[in-house]
């Protein structure tokens, strides 16, 4: 090993799991559809990986993480039985919120079905419009975290809180967890994460004296004493690195659908809570896992045509019924942070539109375009202009409403024939072949339950984690297709909080090899777009400089070709303009550097 890899492989031991990269997906810009839909199913087995053996990092089949997705769900139990009294909070930022609000908004469905209280309630870092646009910058703000779980708890005696931070990094949870700790009485914190404590992240927040892995061992040494718990098992990295929407927010969606349910078995079903029945949640996952990746052909299909779509500047257009529809616009908004997409490249809608969301503040539809959601909208403002080249998509299930999936497919089919779907039916309960004609490529799920199952939660949720990845796969392979990665990297990311102020320096130590303070000053120099840094702008906090970021183009690869070419701002930007796919403009810059090291 020369000294460059070296210093590398140092570097990326150095990450914690959630931001390091994946050997598996490493070619993943170079890989067809087909190909690519291997990579993503050998990432995404990881989240089951039984590596018993493994003395460094539990995994989720670990006996002591389902030993504490028990004891939460006796927890859960608790609270159900003193419903009056009790809340159950689960909250997060950008996906983990995401999710927080989908598992909530159907744990409160069921319970409503059911004639019981609904207790749970959800929080997401910015309101309700972090559902469907990205707000980057209350993820740093641990205050404002504590404050909205105090006001949503007032006069609850009991509150069992669950704060997502895939990373273990978010400054908004850190701040609520730290809460808890100071209000045990009341509280009962549970962190869910999917790095090992020890690298949980220790920079600063703002306005604290304390970071997230101090919260985090606090929460360790209350965990002692069940007063508290760290779910934390380790999943592998992601398969776009960083990118926790994937892994993170499907193992989310499992280790929490299985702990509130089993909750609520034990609440009204008298059925005790064991680490057999979590670890066969899990296992009933890890089926959904295999049958979804098992139509491996016609998701290679789906990712092939949303990649020409990109590729050709159209659309994608996600038409989804009931909470398939949230998941559709859950993926489709995640693409703009993610992949600096256009917030119509890849676009939702939900029938009904907020009504059929449920959300907490209501319609939206007044905030702006991203937030017109509903299939009327579709119709009216997108169908008019639809063209060959835009992709269509239905999600559906079989109890969904055909005649209306019929009839909207209908509408499209009269102006384009580049209409597909993902939708999923039971054995004894079939999609009728009408209705699966109607469209090009049709992944067709069809599930081995008994048509008792067909209106129960469980069965929608494991259509929705199924569709979750499907839509995944589509989503990070178009834009893959579209040359918006490099290897498994996503250069261009936008730096808008202080995660990814980190992981944009994380990257360029990466690719360049040079020391932390030349890639600092180099992405300052692209972020204040000057050559002639200031005191003012070195010294300045991370928060600043953020700020600034967020109101700029291509920081991160203007600051890579800058390191790697030796060159000024104004070259860096031309030799980006001369090469709009950031794949292209990467690999010239690499190639252009090893011509003049050589020439050297
Ligand atoms: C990740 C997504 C982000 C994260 C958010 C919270 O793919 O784009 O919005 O969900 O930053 O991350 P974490 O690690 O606190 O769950």
């Amino acid at each position: 090993m020369n000294m460059d890899d070296l210093k590398l492989s140092c570097h990326e031991l150095s990450l914690p799991v959630t931001e390091k990269c994946n050997p598996i997906s490493r070619d993943i810009d170079r890989v067809n559809g087909k190909q690519m839909v291997q990579i993503l199913r050998r990432c995404d087995a990881e989240i089951f990986e039984k590596k018993d053996h493994d003395p460094f990092h539990q995994r989720l089949y670990s006996s002591a993480v389902i030993q504490t997705m028990v004891d939460v769900a006796k927890r859960v139990e608790m609270m159900l039985r003193d419903p009056e009294e009790s809340v159950i909070v689960l909250s997060g930022c950008g996906t983990s919120g995401r999710i927080a609000f989908l598992l909530v908004t159907s744990f409160n469905e069921m319970m409503k079905a059911q004639k019981q209280k609904q207790i749970c309630s959800y929080i997401i870092a910015g309101g309700d419009r972090a559902m469907l646009t990205s707000q980057e910058a209350p993820e740093d703000d641990p205050a404002l975290g504590a404050h909205t779980l105090e006001k949503i708890c007032a006069g609850k005696k009991h509150v069992l809180f669950i704060g997502i931070s895939c990373g273990m990094s978010a400054p908004f949870v850190a701040g609520q967890l730290d809460f808890c700790l100071q209000h045990l009485d009341i509280f009962t914190p549970v962190l869910l994460g999917f790095n090992p404590v020890h690298m949980a992240r220790s920079e600063p927040m703002q306005g604290c004296s304390f970071h997230f892995k101090d919260v985090a061992e606090r929460m360790t040494a209350e965990q002692r004493h069940e007063k508290a718990f760290v779910l934390n098992p380790v999943l592998g990295a992601e398969a776009i690195s960083g990118s926790s929407r994937m892994k993170g927010g499907s193992a989310t969606k499992i280790i929490l659908e299985s702990i509130l349910l089993a909750g609520h078995e034990a609440a009204f079903r008298g059925k005790r809570t064991t680490p057999e029945c979590i670890s066969g949640w899990i296992t009933a996952s890890e089926m959904v896992y295999e049958t979804t990746y098992s139509h491996s052909d016609e998701l290679a299909a789906l990712i092939h045509q949303a990649g020409e779509s990109l590729r050709m500047k159209a659309h994608v257009y996600y038409i989804g019924w009931g909470t398939l529809g949230i998941i559709g616009l859950t993926d489709a908004s995640e693409c703009v942070p993610t992949y600096g997409a256009d917030f119509d490249d890849i676009r939702g809608f939900i029938n009904n539109g907020f009504r059929e969301m449920k959300n907490k503040e209501g319609d939206l539809s007044c905030l702006g375009p991203e937030f017109v959601i509903g299939h009327k909208d579709f119709v009216d403002t997108i169908l008019p202009s639809l063209s060959q080249n835009d992709m269509v998509l239905f999600l559906f299930a079989v109890n969904d409403d055909l005649h209306e999936v019929t009839a909207l497919a209908d509408q499209v089919r009269r102006r384009t024939s580049n209409l597909h779907a993902i939708a999923h039916d039971l054995e004894k309960f079939t999609i009728p072949e009408t209705v699966c004609n109607m469209f090009g490529t049709i992944l067709r799920i069809t599930w081995p339950f008994s048509s008792e199952e067909v209106n129960s939660v469980v069965m929608r949720q494991r259509w929705e984690l199924s569709t979750k990845w499907c839509l995944n796969a589509i989503s990070t392979g178009a834009h893959v297709l579209k040359g918006k990665v490099y290897m498994n990297y996503m250069i261009d990311l936008r730096v808008s909080n202080s995660k990814l102020y980190t992981r944009a320096i994380n990257i360029l130590q990466r690719f360049t090899g040079c020391s932390k303070s030349e890639c600092v000053r180099a992405l300052l120099r692209a972020i204040y777009s000057t050559e002639d840094l200031s005191e003012d702008m070195t010294s300045a906090d991370v928060w600043k400089h953020t700020d600034a970021a967020n109101r700029r183009d291509r920081v991160v690869p203007t600051a890579l070709v800058m390191i790697q070419c030796g060159c000024t701002l104004t070259e860096a930007r031309h030799h980006l303009d001369c090469h709009p796919v950031i794949r292209d403009a990467v690999n010239a810059c690499f190639n252009s550097s090893k011509t003049k090291s050589t020439v050297d």
